[in-house]
């Protein structure tokens, strides 16, 4: 691993105050847990059209369940991997450090982390697509059939964000500014690919914070970070700890 790059990653981290980051598919990666638009996606196996967007949910919400169930399958074997457990131990290490998620899987909170931010939801609760009410769904999951409301017996949907589907205002406003205000901002396993998610890191760096990318793949954000590691995330950020 380049040193150089190691040491002056530390040394903004370790200038760094208040520090963002912001995480995609790839963290999830080296658990075990499939990316979206890799060799092996998702999105080569599988039509993103046919299973997440709304009009996919009303046309045959049955094949979107299954899909789901069998993501929670996958994603409830694995754990989180030395990517993760090390931007846990981070929450003690700087004053403010918020992890921004794209992922649904859950990872971040079972290594320990506490602040984060999920901008697509979580594959482990569920909305009523009447009242909108959201269920915690991991101690109890519908093997067959679809889940309904126990309030008023309405059909459950993932909590999940879908293509064309508006992210929470709430969530995103944060998200927005918590960008703005960061000295560093790590953008870890993203494609950056997908809007809005894709725009926090311009915010960040049109705020003035510094840029560091962790991905084996360059990005559309390659150009602009400040610093730029290509490998794996299980492998980097601990090094990048030791280092600082
Ligand atoms: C490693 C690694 C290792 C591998 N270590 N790294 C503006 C312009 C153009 C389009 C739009 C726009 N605004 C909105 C849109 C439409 C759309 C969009 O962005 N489309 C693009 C595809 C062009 N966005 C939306 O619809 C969003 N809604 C919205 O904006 O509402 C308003 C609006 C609607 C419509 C029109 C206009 C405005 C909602 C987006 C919801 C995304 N949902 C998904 C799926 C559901 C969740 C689920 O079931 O799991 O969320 S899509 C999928 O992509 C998932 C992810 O969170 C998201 C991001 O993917 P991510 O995390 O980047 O994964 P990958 O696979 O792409 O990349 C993995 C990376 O890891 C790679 O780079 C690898 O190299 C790397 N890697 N191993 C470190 N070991």
């Amino acid at each position: 691993m380049d040193r150089s790059l190691l040491e002056a990653a530390a040394d903004l981290l370790r200038k760094a105050k208040t520090v963002v980051v912001l995480t995609g598919a790839g963290i999830s990666a080296e658990s075990g847990v499939p990316t979206f638009r890799g060799k092996d996606g998702l999105w080569k196996r599988f039509r993103a059209e046919d299973l997440a967007t709304p009009e996919a949910f009303g046309r045959d919400p049955n094949l979107v369940w299954e899909w789901y169930r069998w993501r929670q399958s996958l994603i409830r074997k694995v754990a989180p991997n030395p990517g993760h457990l090390t931007l846990a131990r981070w929450e003690t290490r700087f004053d403010r450090i918020d992890i921004i998620t794209q992922n649904v899987d859950g990872l971040h909170r079972r290594a320990g982390s506490k602040n984060i931010i999920e901008l697509h939801g979580n594959i482990w609760k569920t909305r009523c697509t009447k009242e909108g009410t959201v269920f915690d769904s991991e101690a109890e999951p519908a093997e067959k059939g679809l889940p309904r409301c126990p309030d008023c017996g309405a059909i459950l949907r993932p909590h999940i964000v879908w293509f064309g589907e508006m992210l929470d205002r709430s969530v995103l406003e944060n998200a927005f500014a918590l960008s703005a205000a960061c000295r560093v901002m790590l953008v870890v396993g993203t494609s950056a690919y997908v809007q809005p998610a894709a725009s926090l890191p311009l915010t960040a760096v049109q705020a003035g914070a510094a840029l560091i990318e962790i991905n084996p793949e360059p990005t559309p954000l390659t150009e602009m970070a400040h610093l730029s590691f290509r490998g794996k995330s299980g492998e980097i950020l601990p090094a990048i700890e030791a280092a600082i």
